[in-house]
């Protein structure tokens, strides 16, 4: 009896829960949404007191039962309802001076009521939870989520009540050796509900997801999917596209799919013409609204292909981080922001490091007409023999595709960065990158590589994974980690490969504000000479076809101890914390306006 007691509670708290994750609803700003953001009630947990009882087993009787006492002797050692709260998005870090540093569990509460509608169906949806989230609403598990940046989403029909509803979550930012990323990471680990969190209403049988693009090579056909959820599969789907006078029919098959093609003669996205469409994807039962671009991406040897035509990409790397206030950034404002500054400094490209961002960050990219480079944190070091890594990476990896694969501002999606050159990380990274194209044949996949010397001035890019990418990424530091600024001009680079290449990082820190001459390190005159002498030398190299110096803005990493000038703070970024431009900004925007009319860096 006891065991069946034992099993019974451990069934209630753990593994099943996986199996009811939701796939992924795509495109939640197309539909009705009711926002669970403001004030959700919050317990530090750092010994999980609310999860495990003392013999370390799953309690039954978690926090997540949000149990009150009903009589006076009642004993309950918790309460939601009078402790502290936390705005939700919000990472916690920077919400309270005392969470700075904390990594480990915090519980969260949100009280709802909620109107049942016949023949609809209700969604939770996450924009993101770092790190793990276990889910539950009104002391049911709903699932368990692992991965900070991407999103994610439970069914709650069956569930939801009228009135009371107790929406609660676990999140937990521990870091372990066996996740995504792993242990060290140059950026702060900001835990907590960071992304926007909403209910999601649709029909019966709904459209979970699309994919309409242009087909690989062509510049007038769409070809994708459309995907319903529900019990009537089979429908007739049609997909209009309204200013454009297009309107086509297509029949789902029993599992709700319909694969869709048709001729479309359309004004190309670009930088220099963000052009979007209105793109209605019409069910008998439901209705969806978008804004989709239409390009084309491709390489063909060296070069980079927009629409056919050669690119080069003026680029910088950005955190998701807040401008001005600090911590996760999380909304559209925080969004314009950061990519408003990157346009002042002429870029036509972003890399989005090291994780993929905030859906804004992308839709106002679509916007503004910014080519992206999204990636997954896989980062530095990671168990590449762990199985259980692996499918965490290939599902984050899933998700970040699911959610922006409609986005076309987005050209390349990058697999990892700086990871070491070895046998069993060579088949873990092809395994992404088999995925990554299963999922969208469109894109061009990258990776961000480490270069190494093979005399002291030739500078060699013949990382095995290279063969396995469309565009070759590299990182390299000359001037920073690696000599002195000057050292930039002797340099010769070289790589096995016929692709091109983007100069994923490089740059150097300075202090705002810091001054003295160029070969004193933190100044901005000495990041200044850095930028001077790279771009010079990046010039010569043949094969490059794109730069996103590291970074725009300087970031929170605990990895950066210096008193009195990093004080917590990587200071790579062009400007400083608060956006006050450093002098090397001017150096980059000066470089970019100059190529921006030739469209090349000048090495033909
Ligand atoms: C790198 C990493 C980046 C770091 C940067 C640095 O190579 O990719 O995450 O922040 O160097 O500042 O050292």
């Amino acid at each position: 009896m006891k065991s069946i007691v034992l099993l019974i509670s451990l069934l209630a708290v753990i593994p099943c829960a996986q199996a009811q994750q939701t796939d992924l609803i795509a495109n939640t700003d197309g539909r009705k949404t009711i926002s669970l953001d403001g004030e959700w009630r919050t317990i530090i947990d750092p010994y999980e007191t609310g999860y495990y009882d003392y013999r370390y087993q799953p309690s039954a009787d978690g926090y997540f039962k949000d149990a009150k006492p009903k009589t006076k002797s009642d004993l309950i050692e918790y309460d939601f309802d009078t402790s502290e709260s936390l705005k939700v998005p919000g990472d916690w870090n920077t919400q309270q001076e005392r969470l700075l540093f904390y990594e480990g569990t915090i519980w969260y509460k949100k009280a709802f009521d909620y109107q049942r509608k016949e023949n609809t169906r209700l969604f939770v949806y996450f924009g993101a939870a770092n790190y793990i989230a276990d889910v539950y609403l009104n002391g049911e598990k709903l699932g368990r989520h692992e991965g900070g940046f991407t999103p994610f989403n439970f069914e709650i029909t069956k569930l939801v009540r009228d009135t009371g509803n107790s929406l609660i979550v676990k999140v937990d930012n521990k870091r372990r050796r066996d996740a995504v990323p792993t242990l060290i990471t140059d950026w702060w680990n900001y835990g907590g509900l960071t992304r926007q969190v909403k209910l999601v209403e649709t029909p019966a049988t709904f459209v979970q997801d699309y994919f309409i693009q242009l087909q690989k090579g062509s510049r007038e056909r769409i070809s994708g999917w459309v995907k319903l959820n529900g019990s009537k599969l089979d429908q007739k789907v049609t997909v209009r596209i309204p200013e454009a006078r297009i309107s086509k029919s297509f029949t789902t098959d029993a599992n709700g799919s319909a694969q869709i093609t048709f001729d479309a003669a359309l004004t190309l996205w670009s930088p220099d013409n963000p052009k979007l469409y209105e793109v209605v994807i019409e069910a008998e039962t439901d209705q969806v609204q978008d804004e989709i671009g239409f390009r084309t991406i491709e390489t063909r040897g060296t070069e980079i292909l927009l629409n056919g035509r050669p690119i080069f990409l003026r680029g910088v790397c950005i955190h998701e981080e807040a401008p001005f206030r600090g911590g996760r950034a999380y909304s559209r404002e925080d969004a314009l922001t950061l990519l408003t500054w990157a346009k002042e400094l002429g870029v036509n490209f972003v890399r989005l490091a090291h994780y993929p961002h905030n859906e804004f960050m992308l839709r106002e990219a679509d916007r503004l007409g910014i080519m992206v480079w999204s990636e997954i944190p896989v980062y530095w070091t990671i168990l590449w023999e762990n199985s259980a890594t692996l499918e965490n990476a290939q599902n984050q990896l899933t998700e970040m595709i699911a959610r922006d694969k409609n986005r076309a501002a987005i050209i390349i999606w990058s697999m990892a960065n700086e990871t070491p050159v070895g046998d069993a990380r060579l088949s873990f990274l092809k395994k992404l990158v088999e995925h990554a194209r299963s999922l969208d044949p469109g894109r061009l996949i990258s990776a961000a590589m480490e270069r190494h010397y093979i005399d002291d001035k030739t500078e060699m890019i013949d990382d095995p994974l290279g063969e396995y990418l469309d565009v070759l990424g590299c990182n390299e530091y000359v001037g920073w980690y690696d000599g002195l600024p000057e050292k930039a001009d002797r340099l010769e680079w070289k790589t096995k490969y016929q692709k091109p290449l983007i100069m994923s990082e490089f740059g150097g820190s300075a202090l705002y504000g810091n001054h003295g001459d160029a070969l004193t390190r933190w100044t901005e005159e000495y990041q200044e000479e850095i930028y001077k002498h790279q771009l010079a030398a990046l010039r010569k190299v043949p094969f490059l076809r794109g730069i996103a110096p590291w970074v725009l803005k300087d970031f929170r990493s605990p990895h950066r101890q210096l008193p009195g000038i990093q004080d917590g703070y990587n200071r790579k970024g062009l400007v400083s914390e608060t956006g006050v431009r450093k002098k090397a900004f001017f150096v980059l925007q000066q470089f970019y306006r100059e190529t921006a009319a030739q469209n090349t860096v000048g090495n033909k």
